[in-house]
């Protein structure tokens, strides 16, 4: 798959794309990145790329002209790419998105910066707008650059495991479960004893029941879609007996905060007194 990025700033592309997983699966030929200089498609002397907006306020806007340049001599290649331009005013990105474009053989992404893109290169030279999020970021780069992370992993050979990627397309939206390893016990703190016990079948129960607790603690919205079953609903019941109970151990409240610092008070006033 072919990814073409439209920007004023090239160089912000070159470690994260070549590095790691996106880097090894683009010598391997899986995937190509390839970076162009909104500037290079500028006619003009000193190659403007921005103007101030019509009807006036802050800011500049990226003119259509060298935009629309690169966009079409782009498009006249083969195979000719899917034009999405990143803009705070698109559609929502999700996983949905990622595996709709991982189908292309070919994107562009264009990069807006300052106030955004004339209107009408937004209305007529491109096939989709997505944003990555409600916050605002100064340019669409870092958005690109999480597209085209998102995007190449679900490309077949890109991570190499086949089938847990093809699960995801399928899977329900839940949050992970924790994740432990070595060393055991790591400046006095434990591991949950489940994970020791060699029982697949248990700890596979207690991985799910993790999942769920974890989804209702901090994503109540994708929590309310979720259909439970008898057996998710006990397993969450425990997890949260077991969460509760490790809790009181590990994050005290402020009645315990108290009690500890004044255990820790007493205990250092009584080893001063014995000195
Ligand atoms: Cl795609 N661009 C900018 N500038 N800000 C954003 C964004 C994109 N998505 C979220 N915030």
């Amino acid at each position: 798959m072919i990814f073409d990025i439209l920007t004023l700033f090239p160089a912000m592309f070159a470690a994260p794309m070549g590095q790691s997983i996106l880097g090894k699966a683009q010598a391997r030929g899986l995937v190509e990145v390839r970076v162009h200089n909104i500037r290079d498609y500028a006619t003009d002397k000193h190659q403007m790329t921005d103007d101030r907006p019509f009807g006036g306020g802050e800011g500049m806007v990226m003119k259509p002209e060298p935009l629309v340049s690169a966009i079409e001599s782009l498009q006249q290649e083969t195979p000719r790419p899917w034009v999405v331009l990143l803009t705070p005013q698109g559609r929502l990105f999700s996983q949905a998105i990622a595996w709709e474009l991982s189908h292309k053989t070919r994107v562009l992404f264009i990069c807006g910066r300052y106030e955004g893109v004339d209107e009408r290169v937004a209305e007529y030279y491109t096939d989709d707008q997505i944003s990555i999020g409600d916050y605002v970021l100064t340019g669409g780069e870092l958005a690109a650059m999480v597209l085209t992370d998102a995007v190449a992993r679900l490309i077949p050979g890109v991570l190499g495991n086949e089938a847990s990627t093809a699960t995801e397309s399928f899977n329900e939206p839940i949050l992970e479960h924790p994740q432990y390893t070595r060393p055991r016990d790591f400046r006095g703190q434990g591991i949950p004893e489940i994970l020791l016990s060699g029982n697949h079948e248990a700890i596979e129960s207690w991985r799910r029941g993790q999942a769920l607790y974890r989804t209702r603690q901090r994503r109540p919205d994708l929590f309310a879609k979720l259909i439970l079953s008898r057996r998710d609903e006990e397993l969450l019941r425990r997890a949260e007996e077991e969460n509760e109970i490790h809790s009181r151990k590990s994050v005290p409240t402020d009645d315990q905060e108290n009690g500890f610092a004044l255990c820790r008070i007493g205990a250092l006033s009584g080893s001063e007194s014995q000195r």
